[in-house]
Order: structure tokens, then C-alpha cells, then sequence
């Protein structure tokens, strides 16, 4: 654990605040869960708890309100038993929704229940101001010349009322560096905070983001000296709150130790649902110890990252072994009983037993057994939790800004299948075999998910599971249906119904209306191609005859104004646009027609000469691609697949027709096509001459 330190500001001897605070949106904790967190907290070297459920009524929304004598009764014995584990629990309240910062009454209420709280045991507090509306009401102006102002005249108020307690967190409005305006050093909110909050008030601070995902020295070390005192980290890493389809399981990371003597604390303010946090908990603990060994000649030589794979590793802590020492921990939880009437061991000689005819067995509660019989099924068996399951489940649900190694190496296997599919179906060539083994690897990997979800329900400690069923259902629903598609593929399965179907079950399609809107939204998931409402209409791909011309200019057309801002003519020339315009044909069987039942809505043309157009617009081929391909789709194709399977099939009948290899010409505005290109995998930017400014040639081998 870090040394206690003197406080510059006040001489005060302090201890590095480490622990956890409950401050996310939704159902708060239970008291059994918080008592059961202090316990934790002692085994592992945590000493703080912050009190601060945005939803419970009275520290928010009804911040105003006396506890009643029941709520004080069960808050009277959290408080204990945190003392009891040597844990100093913070009492927050969140007046911001709708206090009047002038209007003395409003102090004297706020002190009102600060003073009941401290009646219960409790000496230490926090003033919270985050998420809340910066305008401030008319008598405030009148009052203040700032909203910081008023904050910390309130602030300072509540501070001496109480008798400037040891531990006293003020969390401000612009918590985090994306919040400050202009930045951190010019932030006039800041420097008030900085300048006029009693020195013995600590701050709350998430980092350069409310979700950070780095929290660097050097940023530390620029909001200190606004703040003029080290902040304590809020640290949302393992928040969920935000996303109803995200846990994160994942070691504390990429906060370096370094940063612990620049630090006053951190709280980790973790997943709404408390048994999944063991992970973030145990790990925080972990990077908190690290510091321990510093200078001190007793570095904890297991948790040290050096020689570990893990890039610009931290010499004191590693994330991968802290991971690994919280999941083993885990592991005994997850393997004791926590709930009368679950599974009894199964008696070996059951198993044994032959016939059911036989009398049934007793139990130590008189129960019979079934037994089954030899021509009857077999009892169903799910083998224990192992730790590889849950590094599975962690890898799976790691942190917001990384996925796990096995979530990435299923993604990208998953990608490349994709990418790579017009290899199954040729002879059996390299590539073919090359498809063939990956799809093969990626079903392993899918069938572990399913034996990991199957273990995992079979756990003992219900508790933790029931926290975290949503979450693997969905997952394991995920894995499902790309397991589905990759057979598919790989011509092992009819299409599945689940992944092809035009009227796929609720099921089938993930993410309620929220999913739907984001879905469409132009920022959607920079790993999407287009943004794809579920899909209604039915395409199919034609060849090119000489009367679609009219159709594929029109299209041609629009998407050329489309993407100009300006008027077609300022758009630089493509050697395709003689193509699309109609005063070049595409070479024998080397143009496709895309149609939905509103008629043609896109093409893709090829020329496997390319070089006497190219000639004519001034460029020179690269050696290798002597091919010209285009291909464009009418906005309303939102849907990938089928352009995805045009430029295949386009590809191939260029082959059969001879070519070694194809270019594009792509102008910059298009993004669209760029990004397609780009995602396809094979093709990639070439260097051309006499490419004109913002005009950029990918191709690909044939
Ligand atoms: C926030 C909120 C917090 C919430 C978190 C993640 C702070 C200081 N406040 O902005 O209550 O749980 O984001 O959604 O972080």
C-alpha cells in the first residue's frame, strides 16, 4: 500500500484513498452486498467506501429529506460494520438537481442532513455537483459570479459546519479534461475550484474522459496545479451504467503506478451489478499494493509487468497476472453454495447403479433419487467452473476501449472467413484449405463460449450467476449465429433461418429499438460498412446488357451529386466515369446489375484492358493490375451483403476472362466505396501516376 503522505495544504498526515465508490445510475446495492464489500475491501487493502447512488432517492433526487427511523437503523449498522473492517465510509449527497446555492435556507437544510448522518456514526463526507445543469438560476446570479462560486461557498460552508472533517471529496461539474473549456489550464471553473476550495477538501477527478481510457502522469500533474492539491481518481473503467449490453470484467489498466505518489486516491466506480465487480475490485487492490514495493529494495517480484508480453509494460503491476490472481479468488466463489437447495454431489455409486428398477436411494432429507436405467437418458452433467472458463468470460467482457484476446481473435477470424468465402467452393485450392482450418479453428472457440455458459449455470453460488446471466445469454446468443453463418459458409449448412431469414424471430435481430436508432445514425460503430436497418427487400444480381445503360447513369449521377458539394463538373475525373456514363462498354461478361424490386439500384462494371482508357485520362497502370473495375449502389441498398457479393462475382469473371489484377479509382468524398474497398481486406491503395489531387486507386491480385 502507498506510504501515507503529508498533506502540504494542511500538514495532515493522509492515508492514499483506495477503494470503491457506489455512485452509478440505476438499482443501488443491497446493504447485505455493501457489508459484504467492506469485508472484501480488509481482505484485499482497500480502505474507502463512497456512498453515492445516483437513484437512491434520498442522496439525489430527495436530497432534502431525513432518513425515517428505519432507514436510519440500517444505515446506523453500515456505517458500523465499515469501521468495523477499518473501511472509512464517505457519506455523498448530490443537492445540484435543484438546490438554491443563495438561499440560506437550502445551506441550513443540506447541514440539517449531513448533521443526522454524522448522528449515525459517520465522519466523513462528500459534497457531489457532477451532471447537473450549469445554468444557474436567477438568484444565484445575483448572487455569485460563477457557478463555481457558489459551489464552493456552499462547499466551504458544509466543510466547517462539520468541523472540517479528515476526509471531505467535493466532486465538480466539469469532473474530467473532455468537460473543461477551453482545456484543464485555462478552465476558469477550475482554477476558482483551485483557488477557493478550503484546502482540507479533496477532489473528485475521472481523468480526460468520464470513461478514461488512459489516465496519464503528465495530466495529473497539469490538473493538480489548477486544482492546486492532487485529485482523487472517480474511476468509471468498469462503469456499465451507460450500456444495458456491457459488463466489464477486464483488470484496472492503463493507469500507470506511477501515477500513485501524484494521487490523493482512487475509487473505482464499478458495474452496476455487484457480484460481477470481484474482478475490478481485487485488481484495483492489486495496482494499489504495487506501489508498496517502490524504492523499498521488496518489490513484489510476481506482479512485476517486466518480461511480460504486455506492451510498454508497467514494472510494478501487471494487468494480466493481477487478472489472473482476481480470477482465481473468483474461482472458490463461484464454487461455494450460497443458496439452500441447490445440487447435492452426486453419490458415485448412483452413477454406478444399473437398473431402475432398483429401490431408490435415500438422502440425508429422505429425498429419492432418480437413477436412470440403462435405456434411459442419462442424467444431465455440466462439468465445474474452471479458471480458463472465466478468463474466458473475462476475455469476452473485458474493458470499454479493449476486448480480450479470444473476443479479438474471434472477431477478426470471423472478418477474415467473411472476407475470404469465395475460397470455399473453388477446387481445393491453398486458400481453400487455409478457409477450411480457420473455420474450423473459430468453431472451437464458439463451442468453448457454449461449455463456458453451461458450467456457469451450473454454479453453485447462484447469486453471482443471476448478475451476470443477461450478459452471457447474450453472448452465447451472439457466438450462435456466427457459428451459424461461418458453416454456412463453409457449405456445412443450409442457410440458417436464424442468420438469412427476411422474417427473422425476435431473437434473430439484437439491440430492441435503442439498437435500431443507433444503427442507423451516420456514426454507427466505425467497424460498420453501411448502417443497416433489418433487411426487407430481396436483391438479385444480373449480367449488364447494353439497355441498363440509362439506369446505371442515373445512379451514377446521383451519387456523383451526392457526394459533391460542389456541382458535378468540379468533381476530379475518374477513368470509370466512362464507364458509368455510358461511353465506354464493359468488357464481355465483365459487367453485373444489381436489382430489388424497384428495378436496377446498382452495378459493377469491369474493363480487363484497361490501359488505352487509362491512356486517355493521362494516368499510367501499375504494372500489375491492368483491370479497371467500378461498382456503385443507390443509397437505398442499405444492406451490405449484396455489394459484397457483386464485387466477388465481378472479380471472378474477370479472372475467367484473364486478369491478373484490378484497380479502382475512388474520389475522396466517397467514403462509402472507400470504406468498402478497404474492409473487403484484399485490396489496398496503390501508387499511381497521374492520379489527379483527392482521387486515390486501391486493387487487388486476381
Ligand atoms: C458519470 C457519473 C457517474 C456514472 C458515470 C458512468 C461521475 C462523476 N458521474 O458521469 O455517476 O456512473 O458517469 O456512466 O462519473
Amino acid at each position: 500500500m502507498p506510504k501515507p503522505s503529508a498533506s502540504k495544504a494542511t500538514g495532515k498526515t493522509c492515508r492514499f484513498i483506495s477503494g470503491v465508490v457506489e455512485g452509478f445510475y440505476g438499482r443501488p446495492w443491497t446493504m447485505e452486498q455493501r457489508t459484504e464489500l467492506f469485508q472484501r475491501e480488509k481482505k484485499w487493502g482497500l480502505n474507502t467506501y463512497l456512498y453515492a447512488p445516483k437513484d437512491d432517492y434520498k442522496h439525489r433526487m430527495y436530497w432534502r429529506d431525513l432518513y425515517s427511523p428505519e432507514e436510519a437503523e440500517k444505515l446506523v449498522a453500515l456505517i458500523t460494520a465499515a469501521k468495523k473492517n477499518g473501511v472509512d465510509f464517505i457519506y455523498a449527497i448530490s443537492p445540484g438537481l435543484d438546490i438554491t446555492f443563495s438561499n440560506p435556507k437550502e445551506v441550513a437544510t443540506l447541514k440539517r442532513k449531513l448533521d443526522q448522518v454524522s448522528g449515525f456514526g459517520c465522519s466523513s463526507f462528500s459534497l457531489l455537483f457532477d451532471d447537473i445543469e450549469t445554468e444557474m438560476c436567477p438568484a444565484d446570479k445575483q448572487a455569485f459570479s460563477s457557478f463555481a462560486h457558489a459551489q464552493v461557498a456552499v462547499t466551504n460552508e458544509v466543510f466547517t459546519h462539520l468541523g472540517q472533517p479528515d476526509t471531505f471529496l467535493f466532486c465538480p461539474t466539469d469532473y474530467c479534461a473532455a468537460f473543461c473549456t477551453p482545456n484543464v489550464s485555462q478552465s476558469a471553473y477550475l482554477h476558482t475550484v483551485g483557488e477557493n476550495l478550503l484546502p482540507g477538501i479533496d477532489v473528485l477527478w475521472t481523468g480526460p474522459k468520464v470513461v478514461s481510457h488512459h489516465i496519464t502522469v503528465e495530466s495529473i500533474v497539469e490538473v493538480s496545479s489548477v486544482l492546486k492539491r492532487a485529485p482523487v481518481i472517480w474511476d468509471n473503467i468498469h462503469a456499465n451504467d451507460y450500456d444495458p449490453q456491457r459488463i466489464f470484467m477486464g483488470p484496472y489498466k492503463d493507469r500507470p503506478t506511477d501515477l500513485i505518489p501524484k494521487l490523493r486516491g482512487v475509487l473505482t466506480n464499478p458495474n452496476c451489478e455487484y457480484h460481477p465487480n470481484f474482478v475490478a475490485i481485487h485488481t484495483l487492490a492489486t495496482w494499489c499494493r504495487s506501489e508498496g514495493g517502490r524504492g523499498g529494495g521488496q518489490r513484489d517480484v510476481e506482479m512485476t509487468g517486466g518480461g511480460d508480453d504486455e506492451a510498454g509494460s508497467d514494472p510494478c503491476y501487471s494487468p494480466k497476472r493481477a487478472l489472473t490472481l482476481a480470477l482465481t479468488d473468483w474461482l472458490q466463489e463461484f464454487l461455494s453454495t450460497d443458496q439452500p437447495g441447490g445440487p447435492r454431489p452426486l453419490n458415485p455409486t448412483h452413477l454406478k447403479k444399473e437398473s431402475s428398477d432398483e429401490e431408490p436411494m435415500q438422502t440425508d432429507v429422505g429425498d429419492p433419487v432418480y437413477v436412470p436405467g440403462s435405456g434411459d437418458n442419462p442424467l444431465f452433467t455440466a462439468e465445474p467452473l474452471t479458471l480458463d472458463d472465466l478468463q474466458l468470460l473475462s476475455e469476452l467482457f473485458y474493458l470499454p476501449y479493449e476486448h480480450g484476446s479470444t473476443a479479438r481473435t474471434m472477431l477478426t477470424e470471423l472478418d477474415w472467413l467473411k472476407a475470404h468465402r469465395e475460397a470455399v467452393g473453388d477446387a481445393e485450392t491453398e486458400m481453400t484449405a487455409e478457409w477450411r482450418s480457420r473455420a474450423k479453428c473459430f468453431d472451437v472457440m464458439c463451442v468453448a463460449v457454449f461449455t463456458m455458459f453451461n458450467r456457469l449455470s451450473n454454479a453453485p453460488n447462484r447469486s453471482i450467476l443471476y448478475d451476470l446471466y443477461n450478459y452471457i445469454c447474450d453472448i452465447k446468443s451472439g457466438v450462435t449465429l456466427a457459428r451459424a453463418y461461418v458453416k454456412q459458409l463453409g457449405g456445412q449448412s443450409r442457410p440458417s433461418a436464424q442468420v438469412m431469414t427476411d422474417d427473422p424471430e425476435p431473437w434473430g435481430f439484437r439491440g430492441g429499438l435503442s439498437g435500431e436508432f443507433q444503427r442507423m445514425l451516420p456514426c454507427h460503430g466505425n467497424r460498420d460498412l453501411f448502417r443497416h436497418p433489418p433487411m426487407t427487400s430481396v436483391y438479385s444480381i444480373r449480367p449488364f446488357c447494353p439497355e441498363d445503360k440509362t439506369e446505371i447513369q442515373k445512379i451514377h449521377m446521383e451519387m456523383q451529386r451526392g457526394e459533391a458539394k460542389a456541382p458535378a463538373a468540379a468533381l476530379p475525373a475518374l477513368i470509370s466515369d466512362g464507364l458509368a456514363g455510358g461511353q465506354l462498354s464493359p468488357s464481355p461478361n465483365c459487367g453485373l446489375v444489381l436489382e430489388d424490386e424497384r428495378g436496377v439500384c446498382g452495378y459493377a462494371l469491369g474493363l480487363t484492358d484497361a490501359t488505352a482508357a487509362a491512356l486517355n485520362n493521362q494516368r499510367t497502370l501499375p504494372g500489375d493490375f491492368p483491370s479497371l473495375v467500378t461498382m456503385q449502389l443507390h443509397p437505398r441498398v442499405t444492406d451490405p451483403a449484396p455489394a459484397r457479393r457483386m464485387i466477388g462475382s465481378l472479380l471472378s469473371l474477370m479472372k475467367t476472362s484473364g486478369s491478373r489484377g484490378v484497380f479502382c479509382e475512388l474520389r475522396q468524398g466517397d467514403r462509402r466505396m472507400f470504406d468498402f474497398y478497404s474492409k473487403l481486406g484484399s485490396f489496398t491503395t496503390l501508387k499511381m501516376a497521374g492520379l489527379p489531387q483527392d482521387v486515390v486507386a486501391m486493387g487487388t491480385s486476381l
